[in-house]
């Protein structure tokens, strides 16, 4: 039985008019059409395009859409649409994804439309969707849409992927409801970009605004974890292939060569967006055309389509570029000839493809794009002319078009010298350089993009679905059952947070006479071989654990030292800890600015501690410290790490789960491997891929380990059942000297 994957958009793939039901056939629509029958069945939901107040209408539209085109209407109220679309989608976060924060507007009105609209489409989800159901949520319009769904429905697969851009944090930053937005991305179990920088703004934004410890490729909710990828758009190359082979194109084609007979054509198609630099396309085009007489042949050819014309910014736009238009048609036109032909109108789609096999240059020069997909088109529909494609370096197309020629849209002059190079470029050595990027954008299509991203949905949903959900009872099974054949079973526990519940102050997490009964117990068991391991120094160990026969690891696996022994052996002697010299004044400049805040200097790490500081003030600055310190090590074997209540910089290499592989490496004749711990720094243990790991996760939050109890306390008591005394022991008490305990 196929599952179905419910596609969430602000528009349905349909346009709803007074009698009549019209096919769109976007980008998604067709990487969705691509995807194989017996897999999956496709549902969309989204808005129609237009108010329909009658609620019989509305009924009759609702049954004709979900029967004939599987798609499911979210009705809005026409001021509710325009506060939601208009306002808040396309006047306040539109802008600002694209690095415009001076055309960002917010009204608090527009806020509670797009809540209340995004509210409507996660209900209209949740009624449709069935257990198995993949739900894929786009762009910016219907950020909120995963964690509302998250909320109802935590096992849901959720995917939401950004068509935009995602802006560095001091942009994103400037919005008023920044915080509200991303958390609400959250909510998916993979979040999809056009491209890694993005996903690194995404990162940076969510460390930086939400406190959260995010990695390269997931970030670890309370819950859940939101993996992140890169999976950049492709085009329906199906439908470009089938029309480039049809008799209508041909025709066209024909017709277009006659219509510009004798003139070199450079195209350039788009919405009419202020993202997409027309203006300052036309800036170029003003150098080209003034610096280079002798290229009187070429002519402009532009197809903006009209979009978002109910917004003021858009209106201006119009105005301005048809001003602009008019003003170089005058200064360059003869009496026979003008060198700009506009047109602000949709052309159809193979009138489209004509344009751009026939052009011999596109020039794209948006100011900031997330991908752009007429670049990928434009490359698609040349086959024997060789056009150039003259492309923005800030498109996202810009990253995968590797032969295109790439230009600073901001930098008019030189976007005229590289046309002018570009058209001036033999014939053969155009076509050379088009042909690998054609093979690129028909192999890499639309089709491949929804794929990717569907199969890395599923399995990052199943790997989310076992996030310490397992049954304890396995456990106790597990250990009984090594334990009644007599086997050995190792124990690796993290202690503070896990054996002990954290203190404030650090050194009055020592034993408690309950947990000193129970490491003595666990220690003198004929059957356990117990490790504790810590990010704490090798003194506090000793002075809290010094006492038992058991091995201690310390600084995350720097050092350690086996059961009964006096003496430590450090791990990390062929690491070089050069970079603590270089991050130390950064970490004292903090220091000094967060009253309360200190900073402990380990061998193998240096932490910034802030639990004395305010509260608030004190995890502002950590956020800020942790995001700092990220980026200037981004090159270094060194991890970052936000953790509770301190910032900690160590070595990459050191870490739990490598220590615990170093002592398996000494004998793994264990029935059962038992690992536990409360933080991200124990994660690296619950990676391990060993057969008989039992891992658990002490506490909240997303982790990588089968198992979970929910505190120290309840952690103690399973172990305390696990290894209960038996009758005939009689285990001597453990030599303790008092003083180590201050
Ligand atoms: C957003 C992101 C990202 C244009 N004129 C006509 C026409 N078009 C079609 C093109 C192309 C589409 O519209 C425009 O797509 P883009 O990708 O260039 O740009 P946005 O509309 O801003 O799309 C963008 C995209 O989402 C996908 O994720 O690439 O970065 O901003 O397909 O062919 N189609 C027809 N007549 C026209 O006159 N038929």
């Amino acid at each position: 039985m196929p599952s179905t994957l419910i596609n969430v958009s602000n528009r349905l793939p349909v346009t709803v008019q007074e009698d009549q039901i019209t096919k769109s056939s976007g980008g998604l629509v067709a990487a969705l059409d691509g995807l194989p029958e017996e897999q999956f069945k496709t549902k969309w939901i989204g808005w129609p395009g237009a108010a329909f107040p009658d609620k019989d209408r509305q009924r009759e539209i609702e049954q004709k859409l979900s029967e004939e085109y599987g798609c499911v209407p979210v009705f809005l109220g026409e001021e509710e649409a325009t506060g939601f679309y208009e306002g808040f989608s396309n006047s306040s976060i539109w802008p600002l994804l694209h690095y415009l924060p001076n055309f960002l507007r917010y009204e608090p009105a527009w806020w509670e439309h797009y809540q209340n609209v995004n509210r409507t489409f996660a209900k209209k989800v949740l009624e449709v969707a069935q257990e198995g159901d993949l739900v894929w949520v786009h762009d910016y319009q219907l950020m909120l849409v995963p964690a509302m769904l998250r909320a109802v429905a935590p096992d849901l697969k959720i995917g939401f992927f950004l068509h935009t851009p995602f802006p560095a944090y001091e942009i994103f930053r400037c919005h008023p409801r920044r915080s509200e937005l991303i958390a609400g991305m959250l909510g998916a179990n993979r979040i999809g970009f056009h491209a890694f920088g993005y996903l690194r703004h995404f990162s940076s934004t969510v460390q930086r605004l939400l406190g959260v410890e995010t990695g390269l490729t997931h970030i670890a909710n309370e819950q859940h974890i939101a993996a992140l990828g890169v999976y950049p758009i492709g085009i329906n190359a199906c439908k470009f292939q089938d029309t480039l082979d049809s008799k209508e194109f041909h025709q066209r084609q024909e017709e277009f060569r006659l219509g510009h007979q004798g003139k070199r054509l450079v195209i350039s198609v788009e919405r009419m967006d202020y993202t997409k630099g027309i203006l300052r396309r036309l800036e170029a085009i003003d150098n080209f055309l003034a610096n280079s007489p002798e290229d009187n042949d070429v002519r402009f050819l532009f197809v903006s389509v009209p979009s978002r014309e109910g917004i003021e910014e858009y209106q201006q736009l119009v105005q301005e570029v048809e001003s602009r238009v008019g003003q170089l048609n005058g200064k360059y036109a003869t009496l026979v000839d003008s060198p700009i032909h506009f047109v602000h109108a949709s052309v159809p789609f193979v009138d489209l493809c004509a344009l751009y096999a026939l052009a011999d240059a596109a020039l794209i020069t948006p100011l900031v794009d997330g991908m752009n997909l007429v670049a990928k088109e434009f490359i698609a529909c040349q086959q024997e002319k060789g056009g150039s494609l003259i492309l923005s370096e800030f498109a996202g197309a810009a990253e995968e078009l590797f032969n295109a020629f790439l230009v600073n849209p901001y930098d008019s002059a030189a976007v005229a010298a590289t046309l002018k190079q570009a058209l001036a470029l033999p014939e053969g050595e155009r076509r050379e350089r088009i042909r690998p990027m054609r093979e690129h954008v028909l192999r890499y299509d639309a089709t491949h993009w929804a794929r990717s991203f569907i199969d890395d949905l599923m399995s990052s949903a199943a790997k989310d679905a076992r996030t310490a959900k397992g049954d304890i009872k396995e456990v106790r099974e597990l250990v009984g059952r090594a334990l009644a054949g007599g086997k050995q079973i190792a124990l690796f526990l993290d202690y503070d947070g896990t054996l002990r519940e954290i203190e404030r102050q650090p050194n009055a997490a020592k034993p408690t006479p309950e947990l000193e009964e129970l490491l003595h117990r666990l220690s003198q068991h004929p059957n356990l071989d117990v490790t504790i391991l810590s990010g704490r120094s090798q003194e506090d160990l000793e002075a809290f654990l010094g006492g038992y026969p058991v091995r201690l690891i310390a600084e995350h696996g720097a050092t350690w030292r086996p059961p009964g022994h006096k003496e430590w052996d450090r791990l990390d002697k062929n690491l070089n800890y050069a970079w603590k010299e270089e991050l130390l004044p950064i970490l004292r400049i903090y220091e000094q600015a967060t009253p309360g805040s200190f900073i402990e200097e380990k061998h193998s790490s240096i932490v910034w501690h802030y639990r004395k500081a305010d509260e608030e003030f004190g995890s502002w600055k950590a956020n800020q410290l942790t995001e700092d310190l990220s980026a200037l090590t981004a090159n270094h074997p060194i991890k970052v790490r936000h953790g509770k209540k301190m910032v900690e910089v160590t070595a990459a290499e050191n870490n739990k789960g490598a220590a615990v592989t170093r002592v398996l490496d000494q004998n793994n004749n264990y029935g059962a491997i038992l690992c536990a711990g409360d933080d991200l720094t124990d994660e690296s243990m619950f990676e391990l891929n060993i057969p008989r790991l039992l891992t658990i996760k002490v506490g909240r939050g997303a982790s990588q380990a089968r198992f979970r109890v929910t505190d120290p306390a309840a952690f103690r008591k399973l172990l305390d059942d696990l290894f209960k005394p038996r009758m005939d022991a009689n285990f001597p008490k453990p030599r303790m000297d008092a003083n180590r305990h201050e």
